[in-house]
């Protein structure tokens, strides 16, 4: 479409002169006109469909990401310079839907646009949470949590004719499914489908996020992830999941149906990827309905829908590997307790191997075992993760199905995370090797020549931009969070959800040292601006400790002038997608310290390398894929692999205070968590409890990493002084970045998994 047409059309959607407008009128102008735009590229081809099921979905903000794949954002943000309003005015008013915690959403997000840029019909299931996860506020220090509303009177959600009744043990809800498009990069239109209840009631929220939970007409669609520390809010995220699935399933069969279906042949015509256990009940569920509503046999209905599940593991967390009690599903779904009791009997008569029951001797019904059982794949999500899952984890679920494991190393939209959040390092790009590695992201590879990494006036130029992102950066959070960051200062970040195994912590106890050090009169040649994002959840005790003291440390070197000019801690609030894309252009290095074999992949590596950071991490997930890629020289390594964790998990021989007895560096930095300074900003309770988990505890094992960290986090630093082998690495790291495009992880998902028509 040219300029003309576009302007003309924007200004009758806004029904006036566009320099007449408000900014919350061109806002909402462009919304209607990029909903029109993506309408007319929906398409229902092909016979088969991918659904991709999933709890989370972290789109972040949508208005110029779609400007970007419908290929207008250029023309717009001149058609509104034209008229004197500014594009960015826009991106601000809108605001961040807030339907994913971390790494798992964001990669659903990544992989919807993925799935519509190659032109595959798949669509996205999910739950329509009206306050997302949390809003995170900090208060004397410490995480507090409000509701984090997002939905406005125009939106990018559409209210559809689609309602199902969804049968709960005394009880029916009634659906309604809301759609969310999904442009393609210069291809087709998918969509996002979110389900809700109309019965929702916002008023029952009251004090931060708490709210009635045994409520489940009222609460069901109210947050994603609601505390499940007791028993009714375990219930109420059953109550949701099978909310999500049940829907999900009435709709796959539906629209399958409607395309010619016999439902034996459901396989033809529709795959789910299951991501997580979240979605695990779609497989009873199905079973429950494909039986009792459409006549079909029990083995059969079994056969159908094995044979259309597939399953992506993305943690070997113990924890994070879902088990319910079977009472509670007698007590919410009980419907699905005979097709789970024969799904259970079928594995026992096959198998007298208890650790691959579906239920166990306690009566905990185990998700991921269903998955791995009746879906026809199981993947890992990055090659170690993978290994990690085939020799350990489900070593026994790999023996007899060996053919069922595979492994998709996951990846990242290079839409949002270059070509939006990084426009002059994209045209930077363009300028030495052309526009192709837009479409085709291996092509970055031809950067890493020497025509350009032995260019001094090309690796300057690579310092400049990273140079003004960093100004950037400085504004951003001075204006939306006050915060004072010396954009001469080396930019060292870690964001991602806050969790012991991803070792926060680990960097917070390096920055006492260096504290310590500094008071000490040894001070770093370029000053170092430690940037944390994090939110910790509401129930996860510790985790709000860390938090705590990082914040605490934040405060006593903002008021320590001795130390406040080489060294700032930093952390932003409320961290979401619309922040990280203002961090990750800014990075200098990226921290990916996560204890080895616990970290599944980790795609925040993936964004800082595109972006030209230079990664501090483990041998762990996506790191060791990284790693291979750009070679020892371009990456800082450290710590202990990931076969030695294990065996020190398997020998339980690890005691933290060993380390701590023995090691001065570590006592100090420990011991200053509950010392005077921490305290008299801090609260004794959280920081000794803090301590003292680090000190019997250290299940990550933070300590034997301790010294190898701080050597190689200096080595980094002292390495950054070179500027121009630093843009040398920094340049190797983009150009090995093609890899980790989701367009390959989805090409490879579609070649192994889901078999669908590419157009
Ligand atoms: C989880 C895993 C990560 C992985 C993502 C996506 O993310 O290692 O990269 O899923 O597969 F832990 P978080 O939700 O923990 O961030």
């Amino acid at each position: 479409m040219n300029q003309k047409s576009l302007e003309e059309m924007l200004t009758a959607l806004c029904k006036k002169d566009l320099s007449l407008c408000t900014d919350q009128e061109l806002y909402t102008g462009l919304l209607l006109l990029v909903k029109g735009m993506a309408k007319e590229r929906a398409a229902a081809r092909g016979k088969k469909k991918l659904y991709y099921i999933s709890a989370e979905f972290l789109i972040g903000k949508l208005l110029s990401n779609n400007l970007i794949n419908l290929g207008i954002y250029d023309n717009v943000k001149d058609i509104l310079a034209k008229h004197g309003k500014s594009l960015s005015h826009m991106e601000d008013m809108e605001p961040e839907p807030s339907l994913g915690n971390g790494g798992l959403g964001r990669l659903a997000a990544c992989f919807l646009d993925s799935i519509a840029t190659l032109g595959l019909n798949g669509d996205g299931i999910g739950l329509n949470y009206h306050f997302g996860l949390f809003k995170q506020l900090f208060c004397s220090n410490l995480q507090d949590e409000e509701p984090n509303p997002w939905i406005e009177n125009t939106s990018w959600l559409t209210k559809t004719n689609v309602t199902y009744q969804v049968p709960y043990k005394g009880f029916t809800l009634t659906s309604r499914m809301y759609d969310i498009q999904v442009t393609g990069y210069g291809n087709r239109t998918n969509t996002l489908h979110l389900f809700d209840v109309e019965t929702v009631d916002e008023s029952l929220v009251t004090e931060g996020i708490s709210f009635d939970k045994t409520n489940v007409e009222k609460n069901l669609t109210l947050f994603l992830y609601p505390d499940d520390s007791d028993r009714a809010g375990q219930v109420l995220r059953i109550c949701q999941q099978y909310f999500m699935v049940s829907n999900a399933a009435r709709l796959i069969l539906a629209e399958a149906l409607e395309k010619g279906s016999t439902l034996y042949d459901l396989p033809d015509y529709a795959v789910i990827q299951i991501n997580d256990t979240h979605p695990t009940m779609v497989i009873p569920e199905l079973i429950r309905l494909l039986t009792s509503e459409h006549g079909m046999e029990m083995d059969d209905a079994i056969q159908v829908v094995s044979r259309t599940c597939a399953y992506t593991n993305h943690t070997i967390l113990a924890e994070a590997l879902e088990t319910w009690p079977m009472e509670y599903f007698k007590d919410t779904v009980p419907q699905l307790i005979p097709i789970m009791e024969i799904l259970d009997d079928k594995v026992r008569r096959k198998f007298d191997d208890q650790s691959v029951a579906i239920i166990d001797r306690g009566d905990r019904v185990h998700m991921a075992h269903i998955d791995i059982h009746y879906g026809f794949s199981v993947n890992g999500v990055a090659a170690l993760h993978t290994d990690i899952l085939k020799e350990n984890e489900l070593h026994n679920f790999y023996e007899i199905y060996p053919g069922k494991f595979n492994n998709k190393t996951n990846g990242i939209t290079f839409r949002r995370w270059l070509l939006h959040c990084n426009p002059q390092l994209s045209a930077f790009i363009s300028g030495l090797i052309g526009e192709g590695f837009k479409k085709d992201a291996m092509e970055l590879q031809n950067l890493n020549d020497p025509a350009f990494t032995g260019n001094i006036k090309t690796l300057h130029r690579l310092l400049s931009i990273k140079d003004s992102k960093k100004e950037d950066l400085a504004v951003y959070l001075k204006e939306t969070q006050g915060l004072d960051v010396n954009p001469q200062s080396i930019f060292d970040i870690q964001i991602k959800r806050l969790h012991e195994y991803k070792r926060q912590q680990m960097n917070a106890l390096y920055l006492i040292h260096k504290y310590l050090e500094i008071k000490q009169g040894k001070k770093p040649t370029t000053p170092i601006t430690a940037i944390f994002g994090a939110k910790a959840a509401p129930a996860y005790v510790i985790a709000k400790d860390i938090i705590h003291m990082i914040l605490c440390l934040q405060q006593i070197i903002d008021n320590d002038p001795d130390v406040k000019p080489c060294l700032q801690v930093v952390m932003v609030s409320n961290y979401n997608v619309t922040l990280a894309e203002k961090l990750i252009p800014a990075c200098d290095i990226s921290e990916q310290i996560s204890l080895a074999s616990k970290e599944a992949s980790g795609t925040g590596n993936m964004k800082f390398m595109l972006n030209g950071a230079v990664t501090l991490g483990t041998d762990d997930g996506a790191n060791v894929e990284i790693h291979q890629l750009v070679g020892d020289d371009n990456i800082y390594i450290f710590g202990d692999s990931s076969q030695t964790v294990i065996d020190r998990y398997k020998d339980g021989s690890y005691c933290s205070r060993d380390y701590y007895e023995s090691n001065p560096a570590i006592r100090e930095a420990v011991d200053f968590i509950t010392g005077p300074a921490m305290l008299a900003v801090g609260c004794k309770e959280n920081l000794t409890r803090l301590s003292n988990e680090l000190l019997n505890k250290d299940w990550f094992m933070t300590f034997p990493d301790f010294d190898a960290y701080c050597k190689t986090k200096e080595q980094a630093y002292s390495d950054y002084e070179n500027r121009t082998q630093w843009a040398k690495k920094m340049l190797v790291n983009i150009s090995q970045a093609g890899f980790f495009s989701s367009d390959r992880t989805i090409l490879e998902y579609n070649r192994d998994i889901w078999k669908l028509d590419e157009e």
